[in-house]
């Protein structure tokens, strides 16, 4: 058993009977009311999910097992001259909750080398596609491709114990995460690169050897880090993450999860939103003819998409009520590396000019940037400027949250998720009997 498998039978053994208590002494004991807003409303705020992964704090952003960002990247082990650390270690820190040592971390990066090859008809799906596919959806069905490989499914057919679910959903993860990378470098070279494709380097750690394969000199290889890093995990309510943990909670494998994950991310309030960054400020360059616009004429471009009922993308977030640290981490990447680039200029004179006018329209709960306002620019400074590639580079991220999540759901055993709905005739008369009971007084609510 490797060190970091070992580690995690070990925290869940010892984390089980915490989840048990919690069941047979405390079942009953109230965690939040939902209001008629919440059912309406998306559950937004609902307290209903529990991980022990990541938790979002809505003024302080994410904690990765406990820890903010800009520790995640201090503490974690870096590979020699980078400035970033090992994406793998990330994954042990997200399994165990420890901070990884130099040792653990190359046996981590050991155990994705051996797993990365892919199937030669993963390659042969992402060929069939016809051109002109969106990215997401050929990601997508590659990893559904490669649901034939699970070792779950054949060891779930074949008849395991409940407790043991955890262990081949390991394996699954591990072997997945490895091949992320590849298939989605697969995918650029297809769509992009006339199918050339540039083999992958086993000496390298994932961020490096994604970055090799893209063809992209240093610091990309920090930037792949970061990014896989920053956007691993968001606790369990965002789309993707909710919608890998509800598919896996039939017992569906790690590559049916994923591959519905992937699907959530690619909606434009979710993932997608980061290229529709750069297909917004597109239009802006295009418009200044390549000059960086003034204050003014920067306002007005924002006003003027407002005016024409769009959302302004990268901004706003549905818990977060500050400017995203995954936002600040890479301005302060930009600021270092490519502090003259042009459109990191719109994109501070953007940061400057959106949260004003957000307040003043007064719609946005959270006027801020997320993370999706700073991730494209930069991908399309190291020479990615095909932006509908953007959402891939945050999903192959993202995976490594969510397979974390999904073991540990199978390791404390969580049931198959199943809310109940109710029509709008019983929404009605409980409505009623509330404004009866008090008298007729209304809340304070919004038109919808
Ligand atoms: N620009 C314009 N209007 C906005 C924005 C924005 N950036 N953000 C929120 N609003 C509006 C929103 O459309 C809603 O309008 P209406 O009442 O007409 O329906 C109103 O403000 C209230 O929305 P909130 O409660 O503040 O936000 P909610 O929780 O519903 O949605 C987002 C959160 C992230 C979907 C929303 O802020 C948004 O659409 N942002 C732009 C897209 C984006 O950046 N998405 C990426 C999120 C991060 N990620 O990677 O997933
Ligand atoms: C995410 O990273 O998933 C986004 O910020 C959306 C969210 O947390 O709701």
């Amino acid at each position: 058993m490797s060190v970091l498998k070992e580690r995690l039978n070990q925290k869940i053994e010892e984390h089980r009977p915490r989840t048990r208590k919690l069941m047979q002494d405390y079942c009953d004991v109230v965690v939040d009311k939902v209001t008629v807003a919440q059912v309406i409303g998306g559950m937004r705020g609902l307290k209903s999910l529990v991980t022990d992964i990541s938790y979002l704090d809505p003024l302080e952003g994410i904690r990765y097992r406990g820890y903010a960002l800009p520790e995640v990247i201090q503490k974690l082990p870096k590979p020699p001259g980078a400035e970033m650390p090992y994406v793998e270690g990330l994954y042990f820190l997200l399994l165990t909750g420890d901070i990884p040592t130099e040792s653990e971390v190359t046996e981590v990066v050991d155990e994705f080398r051996k797993r990365r090859i892919l199937p030669r008809y993963v390659y042969e799906v992402i060929d069939a596609f016809p051109s002109f596919s969106p990215p997401m959806a050929i990601f997508s069905a590659a990893i559904l491709t490669m649901q034939r490989e699970s070792f779950f499914a054949k060891k779930y057919q074949g008849g395991i114990s409940k407790s043991d679910y955890w262990d081949s959903t390991f394996e699954d993860s591990l072997n997945l995460l490895a091949k992320l990378p590849e298939v989605a470098s697969y995918i650029y070279a297809k769509l992009y690169r006339d199918g050339k494709r540039i083999q992958s380097n086993p000496n390298l750690d994932m961020g490096a050897n994604f970055a090799h394969m893209m063809g992209i000199p240093k610091p990309y290889d920090d930037v792949s880090r970061l990014n896989f890093i920053i956007h691993a995990d968001h606790e369990s309510g965002n789309v993707s993450a909710h919608t890998g943990h509800l598919v896996a909670s039939t017992l569906s494998d790690i590559y049916l999860s994923v591959s519905a994950m992937i699907n959530g991310l690619a909606g434009p309030l979710h993932g997608l939103a980061n290229q529709e960054v750069l297909r917004w400020l597109q239009d802006l360059v295009e418009k200044m003819d390549g000059q960086v616009p003034t204050e003014g004429e920067m306002k007005q471009f924002v006003w003027d998409t407002l005016n024409s009922g769009q959302v302004i993308p990268g901004y706003g977030h549905a818990v977060l009520r500050k400017t995203d640290p995954r936002y600040t981490l890479q301005r302060e990447f930009c600021q270092t590396h490519m502090k003259d680039d042009l459109l990191f200029q719109y994109t501070d004179l953007l940061y400057k000019v959106v949260p004003p006018i957000l307040k003043e329209q007064g719609k946005a709960k959270n006027p801020w940037p997320n993370v999706d306002a700073q991730s494209g620019i930069i991908h399309w400074h190291y020479g990615i400027t095909e932006y509908e590639f953007y959402t891939v580079l945050f999903g192959i991220g993202r995976s490594i949250g969510i397979t974390a999540n999904i073991i540990w759901d199978r390791a404390l055993g969580y049931p198959l998720e199943r809310p109940k709905s109710v029509t709008t005739e019983m929404l009605e008369k409980i409505a009623l009997k509330a404004s009866e009971a008090s008298g007729g007084k209304k809340g304070k609510c919004k038109e919808l």
